[in-house]
């Protein structure tokens, strides 16, 4: 074999090893949630031959020709049987697109397909889209909310950072071939916008974000909720923030909901991201909160805290100290596959139950919004347990 096929053979058996490699749950952990070890998709999960030319007459030294950076912020969905993420993967040319990466069994062995996802273009076309919510609806499509950024041509000539959000619509009904509706009409930018599974009065119900800027959530208030008629020419006319933002909390900055909340007896199941600042930048977490059945807009449980922060190799990557998720999976044993992304960087799962995250958002108690109010909390918790041990 000459070193060209040595080469390749080598980046090929690297590659299966990689993918195929069985993933271990960490036992040591707060009860609500397992992580699992290895980061169920990274750069090196997107296929060879993305990167590579494989033709030794066009690529003697056998180099990589298109660098993949990262792979994050990804949809989830069960279909066929099958574990589904639709990834945010970022080329090393900052771009983002969307590819669907399937797992038989949702924590290991997630594989692309061999083409990324052609998504058609909006009227005015967008220069990056990212961070798809996947939702498959009662009306029988599949639907995927995510961000379109494009440049804000209103800035100062020169400035070639201002940027304009919206929320993207398209649909599918086998995953492949997406029709794309017009972007998501409202007075203010948006960017984590999410689709509700159910109508509601009769009309689509859709999570927003607004927000002042492109990055300032500014007076936008929190996770807002709009009824939309015509998902085909969907339009935001009246917004209400369900889940408001409060200072000194973990989502004083910027809040945005996750994937769509999962339905329970006891009610919707919501997991979103929230953000502060501090010295060393954003710092995003993961937390979740509960709203009723009879009206999905109306918060029944809030608890307090994060519900997941970045720890070791997480809190290290692109973005760092980030956790973000847009994608959960409920089996129908009751599973829950939590997909979540570290730092801009890479995809991670953490298992757990409907009855324990409901447990969680019931029972944990509420931020008092100060000090004294959590030291409160806290004793009420000693001194109960101090009863129980004498
Ligand atoms: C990035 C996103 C980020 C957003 C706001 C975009 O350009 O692609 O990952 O959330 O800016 O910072
Ligand atoms: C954004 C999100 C994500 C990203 C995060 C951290 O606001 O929408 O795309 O993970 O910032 O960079």
């Amino acid at each position: 074999m000459n070193s060209f096929d040595v080469r390749k053979k080598q980046l090929f058996a690297d590659y299966e090893a990689l993918i195929t490699r069985e993933n271990i749950p960490v036992e040591n952990n707060n009860g609500v949630y397992t992580r699992y070890k290895y980061p169920v998709v990274t750069a090196a999960h997107t296929p060879i031959f993305w990167r590579y030319d494989l033709d030794e007459k066009t690529n003697p030294y056998l180099m990589e020709r298109i660098g993949m950076n990262a792979t994050m912020n990804s949809g989830a969905i069960k279909w066929n049987g099958k574990y589904i993420l639709v990834v945010r993967v970022e080329g090393a040319d900052r771009k983002s697109f969307f590819a669907v990466a399937e797992s038989p069994n949702g924590i290991d062995n997630f594989r692309f397909g061999d083409y990324p996802i052609t998504m058609p273009d909006d009227v005015i076309p967008a220069t990056n889209i990212y961070d798809m919510r996947l939702t498959a609806h009662e009306d029988g499509w599949i639907y995927g909310i995510f961000c379109a950024e494009r440049h804000d041509d209103n800035a100062p000539a020169g400035d070639l950072s201002s940027a304009t959000a919206t929320a993207a619509i398209a649909r599918t009904k086998d995953l492949k071939t997406w029709e794309r509706l017009p972007d998501l009409k409202s007075k203010s930018q948006q960017r984590n916008v999410v689709l509700h599974p159910e109508f509601v009065n009769g009309k689509y119900a859709f999570y927003t974000r607004p927000q002042d800027g492109f990055i300032d959530a500014g007076s936008g208030g929190g996770i807002g909720w709009a009824l939309v008629d015509d998902i085909t020419h969907a339009e935001v006319t009246e917004e209400k923030i369900i889940d408001c933002r409060y200072y000194h909390t973990i989502k004083e900055v910027k809040n945005g909901e996750g994937p769509h909340p999962i339905k329970t007896p006891k009610g919707w199941l919501h997991l979103a991201h929230g953000v502060r600042g501090c010295a060393a930048g954003l710092r995003y977490v993961l937390y979740m909160y509960m709203t009723s059945l009879e009206d999905p807009s109306k918060l029944i449980a809030a608890p307090g805290g994060y519900f997941m922060a970045p720890e070791g190799e997480e809190r290290i990557g692109d973005v760092s100290n980030v956790l973000f998720t847009n994608g959960w999976i409920a089996d129908e044993d009751g599973k829950v596959f939590i997909y979540y992304a570290s730092s801009d960087t890479r995809m991670h799962v953490a298992v757990s139950t409907i009855d324990k995250l409901v447990d969680y958002c019931m029972n944990t108690p509420q931020d008092g919004l100060t000090t004294t109010a959590s030291v409160e909390t806290l004793k009420k918790l000693i001194d109960k347990n101090l009863k129980l041990m004498k």
